[in-house]
């Protein structure tokens, strides 16, 4: 029982001297000791019955059945067939349907089996889109940074692998105006054509997930071209592609209504309205700082987020603009790209766009163009509070970073309500052109739906919204929590910024953990010793809930015991996300060993193992930490 195997890793110091570490492999730990102990009565093995026992009572699986455990012995046997029974060659009936507690250790630690979140879809997928958060790409086709990066379908293939279910697609006219491309525009990305993108979505648009795909389109074509795209879209992705039969959706369709179907979200661009307003179309890398304000007010861009009156200024390599690009100026490396707006703080649609879209405007579009949208981006012109009025129609707002979080400081309440039955969303301020994004809870916490990231870049806010969509199964849509859909009275709004009161203490804790052997070099932290890992345990959610902690650092060692307990009081535990970080001490910020992001709401309780990923969310091969996760 828990016979610890003492081997030595080896490491050169310097020249001459070879030092030696003991390697001690990993035991259970006490508290695990003693629940077996309680579930055996004090014996040495636990039967079928008794790990059933174990798994409800303790591990909370409350569907739990004998046969379940029955099976699991047998996986545990099959996989750890005990020395004396390999040289005997005794048939399976025969062996000892029975662990020992290194079994159970064994068993714990195994993720396929022992995973720390739910697998399978478990939310209700019948209610309206609008009360679901979207698990949401911006300007998915870049493959790098969003001034200079080439444009691809095949970040989007990556996007939709991984269950994204909102696809953002910036479509232009080609060179000769006779085809569409999707670009970033006002920039120097390099276009893909829009069939391929198209395709792209039809083809991988459901590996992931069957719930239905968004495609936000910003919208910067003709016509002719409008009604080659609604053309284009119908026929590559034929019976797939919804739209409503009525012109005026009164609800939203519900995720499970539209399982393997496309929607298509965008407004018409201003040229519906005004005929004179494209002429120099072709010429739309044209920039300047106040002229280019009011030429997109004058195209009537759809796009919140593309380069409209800004001013860019730094350096890419190699390129050099001259003339009527005034504002632009590229000599330097990409790192000191400067942007800054020229038409207030933030260039969202909220300042470019004040027309108002009624029905006789969208009648004179591409009639085909304007079936084929089933979520309007339309808004209301007017104050703050007139913009997030709700009337009969229902639309999509979309706001950048900022433009939520000013509204957000006096309007919280008006925009959950808005959310209830419209769509907000958020994409990240356009300042960020190295494909950063911002902290999502700061649209979650309002009820955003549709908070567009960077899929690209591998930082924290990326690594919390991985972590967001790994719940309900990973299927993209998550069910938003009652309070953030519940009609308040007017006096008892709910606002993420009050602090409510504790509604559930979670305690977390971290035990150990391995593999790091298995997947990294022996040097790959110290060059001549092991490393010296410690684990940073974070709760992010609405600002009341956020906490930090860490454990000690286990010097010298690839089977780190921590055997620590934190506790976190969570206000909203509805909307916490548990950041996990492994951290190898070493001077400066210390070096990367793996994070995870787990939905609290969706945790499952009791000794669990919890694999770790890498920056860029992958899953590492063999690094997993044993935890315990109760609730108070
Ligand atoms: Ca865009
Ligand atoms: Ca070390």
């Amino acid at each position: 029982m828990g016979n610890s195997m003492v081997t030595h890793n080896k490491y050169k110091s310097f020249m001459f001297f070879i030092r030696k570490y003991k390697v001690t492999e990993l035991v259970p730990p006490q508290d695990l000791k003693e629940v077996f102990s309680k579930f055996t009565g004090g014996g040495s093995y636990v039967s079928a019955e008794q790990l059933h026992q174990f798994l409800v009572e303790h591990q909370a699986e409350k569907d739990c059945t004998l046969l379940d455990a029955e099976k699991i012995v047998k996986k545990v046997l099959q996989i750890r067939i005990r020395p004396q029974q390999e040289t005997v060659n005794v048939d399976e009936k025969n062996i000892e349907q029975k662990l020992t507690l290194d079994d159970i250790f064994y068993f714990l630690r195994m993720d396929d089996f022992n995973n720390p979140l739910k697998a399978e879809v478990h939310h209700d997928m019948n209610a309206p889109l609008s009360h679901y958060f979207i698990y949401a790409g911006h300007n998915s086709y870049l493959t790098g940074n969003q001034l200079s990066s080439d444009c691809s379908e095949k970040p989007i293939i990556k996007a939709l692998q991984r269950g994204v279910r909102v696809i953002e697609l910036d479509l232009w006219p080609t060179f000769n105006k006779d085809d569409i491309k999707v670009d970033h525009g006002w920039t120097l990305t390099t276009p893909v054509s829009a069939i391929k993108c198209l395709e792209s979505i039809r083809e991988y648009g459901f590996v992931a997930s069957q719930y239905p795909i968004i495609i936000t389109i910003e919208d910067h074509l003709t016509r002719d071209l409008q009604a080659k795209f609604a053309e284009m879209a119908t026929q590559i992705f034929g019976e797939m592609l919804y739209y409503p039969e009525t012109d005026c959706l009164t609800e939203f369709p519900s995720p499970e209504s539209l399982k393997n179907r496309v929607i298509i979200s965008t407004k018409p661009p201003k040229e519906c309205f005004e005929h004179n307003s494209i002429k120099d179309n072709d010429n739309f890398l044209m920039l300047s700082g106040s002229e280019s304000s009011s030429s997109s007010e004058s195209r009537g861009k759809e796009s919140p987020d593309s380069m409209t009156g800004v001013k860019i200024e730094g350096t890419m390599a190699g390129v050099k603009f001259e003339g009527p690009m005034a504002e632009a100026k590229f000599e330097g490396p990409m790192a000191e790209v400067k942007i800054e707006s020229t038409n207030g703080s933030d260039c969202d649609e909220g300042d470019i766009n004040t027309w108002e879209c009624d029905h006789k405007s969208y009648q004179r579009c591409s009639p085909d163009y304007k079936r084929i949208i089933t979520i309007r981006n339309r808004k209301l012109k007017g104050s703050l509070k007139d913009k997030l009025k709700i009337d009969g129609e229902l639309r999509r707002l979309s706001w950048s970073e900022t433009t939520l979080e000013k509204a957000s400081e006096s309007h919280g309440a008006d925009i959950v309500r808005f959310t209830q039955k419209n769509i907000l969303r958020v994409y990240p301020n356009l300042t960020r052109v190295k494909s950063t994004n911002f902290k999502p809870h700061i649209g979650w916490m309002y009820g955003a739906q549709m908070v567009a990231f960077n899929m690209q870049g591998h930082a924290k806010p990326l690594w919390l919204m991985q972590g967001m969509f790994k719940a309900n199964g990973g299927c993209g849509y998550i069910k938003k929590p009652p309070c953030l859909m519940q009609e308040h009275p007017c006096d008892n709004e709910f606002d993420p910024k009050r602090k409510q009161p504790v509604k559930k203490k979670l305690k977390v804790k971290v035990y150990m953990g391995h593999g790091w052997n298995l997947d990294f070099s022996p040097t790959h932290f110290d060059k001549f010793s092991p490393p010296d890992f410690f684990t940073k345990i974070c709760i992010v959610g609405v600002p009341a809930d956020y906490a930090k902690k860490k454990t000690k650092v286990v010097i010298d060692n690839w089977f780190p015991v921590w055997d620590e307990e934190f506790e976190f009081p969570l206000t909203v535990p509805e909307l916490a996300l548990l950041r996990i970080q492994v951290i190898h001490k070493d001077q400066g910020k210390g070096d990367f060993g793996g994070q995870t992001c787990l939905p609290v709401s969706e945790l499952k309780l009791g000794f669990r193992s919890v694999p770790l990923y890498n920056k860029k969310g992958e899953k590492f091969k063999s690094v997993k930490l044993l935890m315990q996760f109760q609730f108070e």
